[in-house]
């Protein structure tokens, strides 16, 4: 194997870092030498970073390293596709053998005859490519007027324009307008925060039926679709009641509107499923995915789309004028069908959804009881921990999400990475967490409930 990169030391790194990169989603002001941390490496369910301190990743990443770090065999695929063929493009009536056989891969695994595979980059592009579907495909089939997306408020659709438009985030769509029009947000099925006093079923019934009132606010013939994750992630960890989905679906088939699931959280294991729409049986016409596809050992994501729908596009629309220099690069789809080939030979799927999820609902509900526990919520490998002042009220802190930035801080301190969204904590382990290491994590987290309640009251 080639040598490795001969970087200088921890302190000149940080300088650096800090003299010219540019970090996602920060306030660069707020960024010192003191708080920069510096990963090094990473293994299993571990990361270590430039001080020794060794890591429990509960957070796999960003929601994405789901076979776990220093899979050598990902790394080989990869490099030894590059020796191969490092890049060809997929453009001009091109192909290569590793992206017609992910798309053969991910039809195979996609529920429904989502068989039709379109490639992108990442979460975010593959949102960009979800929009210029949805809307081609109306022209296509002549009704050039369907364009209005719905989507959700605090939905997490990724970082480019399309991303920001279709999300819900308020803080991303206050910055940098305008945005993209045709799109609007319906209410989101976060019954902690919004429920009040109503059963939390009624109440999922009743978000998803905020669906159907903004169809007809707008008229049928301007709807061309309804996107959304089927567990919000960045949002919060947000598991929707049972009432919701089904709901959901039942309006999408009934009007003339496409039903697309955001499965870059939820796609490939995270909900004991190979896809969230699997576990929710939705049925959606359109699933965009990243992150898992390939454990992000390489940047990639596809959008699969309903293989009769995508005929009818075919039949009018002519060509799809879209496409990036990097759709199906052959690297990163190596390392993804290597990726794929380590879920099945594993059985990660199965022993998520029967050994590894059960378990860590189980652990994670010990902490209910804890003093600064609003409420534990798990569904497959996600999980949400609400932090609040006095239980059961489900009132917030008043500094609401500096206690979770506080319990963060403390978490990575006690060897535990958590995501704190406000006030909710959140975790999205990697599948391969073995059973001493979801023990490893309960008892992180119990003792940084501890430290965060011992601080804060
Ligand atoms: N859709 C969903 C559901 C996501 O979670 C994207 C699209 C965009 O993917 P890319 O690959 O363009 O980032 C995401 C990404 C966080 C966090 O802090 C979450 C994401 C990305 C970065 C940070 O929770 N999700």
């Amino acid at each position: 194997m080639g040598d490795k990169p001969n970087f200088p030391d921890a302190e000149t790194i940080k300088k650096t870092d800090l003299a010219h990169h540019w970090h996602p989603f920060m306030d660069t002001a707020d960024l010192g030498m003191d708080d920069l941390r510096l990963i090094t490496s990473a293994k299993g369910s571990h990361i270590w970073d430039s001080n020794g301190n060794k890591v429990l990743d509960g957070m796999a990443g960003l929601w994405c390293v789901n076979v776990g770090y220093g899979r050598d065999e990902i790394s080989d695929a990869a490099a030894a596709q590059m020796k191969e063929l490092p890049y060809y493009n997929t453009f001009f009536k091109s192909t290569h053998a590793p992206v017609a056989a992910l798309a053969e891969k991910i039809a195979s695994i996609t529920p429904g005859d989502l068989n039709r595979i379109f490639f992108n980059t990442s979460g975010s592009d593959s949102n960009d490519t979800v929009l210029r579907i949805a809307r081609t495909y109306w022209a296509a089939k002549g009704k050039p007027e369907k364009t209005v997306m719905i989507t959700r408020k605090n939905a997490y659709h990724g970082s480019t324009f399309a991303g920001v438009a279709l999300g819900g985030m308020s803080a991303m769509h206050d910055q940098g307008g305008p945005h993209i029009p045709d799109i609007v947000q319906i209410d989101q099925p976060y019954w902690f925060d919004e429920g009040g006093d109503m059963d939390p079923e009624e109440f999922g019934l009743m978000r998803a039926r905020a669906l159907e009132e903004e169809i007809d606010r707008l008229g049928e013939d301007r709807v061309a679709a309804f996107m959304a994750e089927p567990i919000q992630g960045a949002g919060g960890v947000i598991i929707p009641s049972e009432s919701y989905w089904p709901e959901i679906k039942r309006i999408c088939k009934e009007r003339d509107i496409l039903l697309i699931a955001d499965e870059v959280i939820c796609g490939f294991g995270r909900t004991g499923e190979w896809f969230g729409s699997i576990h929710y049986d939705i049925e959606p016409d359109m699933i965009s995915m990243a992150k898992g596809l390939s454990s992000a050992y390489l940047p990639i994501g596809a959008v699969a789309f309903s293989e009769a729908r995508a005929q009818e596009m075919f039949a009018t629309a002519g060509e799809f004028v879209h496409g990036y220099t990097y759709s199906g690069h052959p690297a990163c789809c190596a390392a993804a069908l290597k990726n794929i080939e380590i879920i099945e030979r594993e059985d990660l799927i199965t022993r998520t959804r029967e050994h590894t999820a059960p378990l860590f609902a189980e652990k994670l509900a010990t902490l209910a009881d804890h003093p600064i526990v609003g409420e534990v919520r798990t569904r497959g490998l996600l999980a949400a921990i609400e932090l609040v002042p006095e239980k059961p009220s489900r009132k917030r802190f008043d500094n609401y999400g500096e206690v979770g930035a506080l319990c963060r801080d403390i978490s990575f301190k006690n060897g535990l990475v958590m995501r704190a969204v406000r006030d909710s904590m959140v975790m999205s382990p990697p599948l391969i967490i073995t059973d001493d290491e979801l023990e490893e994590l309960v008892t992180k987290v119990r003792k940084t409930l501890d430290e965060t309640w011992e601080q804060v009251s």
